[in-house]
């Protein structure tokens, strides 16, 4: 069957805002910041991993909302502590990134403070590293009070180091909510025990909030309606996929706001079934250290669903391994046992013959291409079907005497139709086999 005979509608709907701490540049005029961005290779980085950083980051800073109006790839052959590059090369970007209208310069490579103040001064534009980026990126898709508190630890960790140095541009730009603008060697001494006190204060919180949270994990009343997450590295073309299986375009539309929440669509099936699908926060090549914990507890909300999506790019040479990382660090979030179905995209960029291996390598897995939509049909069957094993299709009639019955359908089932009665629920609805027995003594029909 095609995905056209299954006719899918869809509909857009944001779950969640923007956490309180995320006080961000991006939001500031409707204007996309217009961003020029640095690869930086070296004697540890071959050009060609520069490359694929680059494009990482490409993706990084789409995922943030950004218009990238230009890149350079820099061979850097001795790191100097004003500039990083030479003061020749820097020139040379500085006014390149001026001449594409840039007015954020955005690097793929540690800035320290100094550093990052002289560019800031050399180019008159923000100046962000990639470190800053991703934690924007986390702080704009944290949704649990965890993940909140986890990347507010990740940006005070990363703001310490650079506090003593630039203590001014630190809090004028970044948007800091601890003091006010000042200077003086004093008020730096303040700040950074007033910093130094938050981070306790938040890791005291964390584990407060981690002895509730495995008591509530998973027994949070779930939706009638189920939910899949499409997981993966940054750039595998999570967005495409979720963008080709709605038909709905995300650029199209308001992207600051699309980008600044984590995007869930509504996909309805012909058959009436109901999905939400939500894009999550895509995995990082070389994640700095301090942003692994920030990064896993943002994903883990999403990777409670009902369904996981893993999206895997066919053009990637690294494709084994990150499909390797993914599943460990899904196991480690506690969702290792969440239904998954590998797909294999952008099969348009690779021969026959490596896609066949690679089916042949993960059995079960489809080869589609979001860009192209080709194997979109399969995959939507594929996910029917992942949905409804082990289900079965009932009609039942429901006293409001016995409404808990109402709420466990809700909760293990999937309700495809429901109507309020004088007396009682009218139900149709899926239900896991071993629950049947459960309402047995009100079910009118068995169902298709
Ligand atoms: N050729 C090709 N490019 C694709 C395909 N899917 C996504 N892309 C491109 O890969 C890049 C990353 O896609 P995106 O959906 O943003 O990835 P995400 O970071 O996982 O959300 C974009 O430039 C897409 O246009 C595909 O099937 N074929
Ligand atoms: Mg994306």
């Amino acid at each position: 069957m095609s995905a056209n005979s299954k006719e899918i509608r869809s509909e857009e709907s944001k779950v969640g805002t923007a956490p309180e701490h995320v006080v961000d540049v991006h939001r500031v005029g409707s204007e996309a910041p217009r961003a020029y961005i640095v690869g930086i290779a070296s004697s540890e980085l071959c050009k060609e991993e520069a490359r694929e950083l680059l494009d990482e980051l490409r993706g990084l800073a789409d995922t943030l909302g950004l218009e990238i109006v230009g890149e350079s790839l820099v061979n850097l052959r001795e790191k100097t502590p004003s500039l990083l590059l030479g003061s020749g090369k820097a020139q040379e970007i500085a006014d390149a990134a001026e001449a594409a209208g840039a007015d954020t310069i955005v690097f793929d490579h540690t800035l320290s403070a100094v550093q990052q103040r002289n560019w800031e001064k050399l180019s008159s534009k923000k100046v962000y590293d990639r470190a800053e980026l991703i934690i924007k990126i986390f702080a704009s898709r944290a949704l649990t009070k965890e993940a909140n508190l986890q990347v507010e630890l990740a940006q005070l960790q990363y703001s310490l180091p650079r506090l003593a140095h630039s203590y001014d541009d630190l809090m004028r730009q970044r948007g800091g909510r601890y003091g006010t603008k000042g200077s003086g060697e004093q008020k730096i001494e303040l700040d950074r025990r007033e910093i130094e006190r938050r981070i306790h204060e938040i890791k005291d919180e964390l584990e407060a909030v981690r002895k509730e949270r495995t008591v509530q994990r998973r027994r949070r009343e779930r939706a009638a309606v189920p939910r899949a997450a499409i997981v993966g590295y940054t750039n595998a073309g999570k967005s495409s996929l979720l963008n080709a299986l709605t038909a709905a375009n995300v650029k199209a539309e308001d992207k600051l706001f699309a980008t600044l929440d984590p995007t869930t669509r509504r996909i309805a099936f012909a058959q009436g079934q109901t999905l939400l699908l939500t894009d999550t926060v895509g995995f990082v090549r070389n994640l700095p250290h301090g942003l692994v914990e920030a990064f896993r507890s943002t994903l883990e909300e999403a990777a409670q669903a009902d369904l996981l999506i893993h999206v895997a790019d066919a053009s990637d040479p690294k494709v084994d391994t990150h499909i390797a990382t993914t599943l460990q660090v899904l196991g480690e979030i506690g969702a290792g046992e969440v239904p998954r179905i590998l797909v294999l995209n952008k099969i348009d960029l690779v021969h026959h013959e490596s896609v066949e291996d690679f089916l042949a390598r993960y059995p079960g897995s489809i080869a589609v291409s979001a860009t192209l939509s080709q194997g979109l049909g399969a995959l939507v069957d594929r996910i029917q079907d992942a949905l409804t094993s082990g289900m079965k299709g009932l009609t039942l009639r429901i006293p409001h005497a016995q409404y808990h019955l109402v709420s466990l359908i809700m909760r293990e089932g999937t309700v495809l139709e429901e109507k309020q009665e004088d007396d009682a629920t009218w139900l149709r609805c899926r239900l896991p086999e071993r629950l049947e027995w459960r309402v047995k003594d009100y079910i009118i029909a068995p169902d298709a």
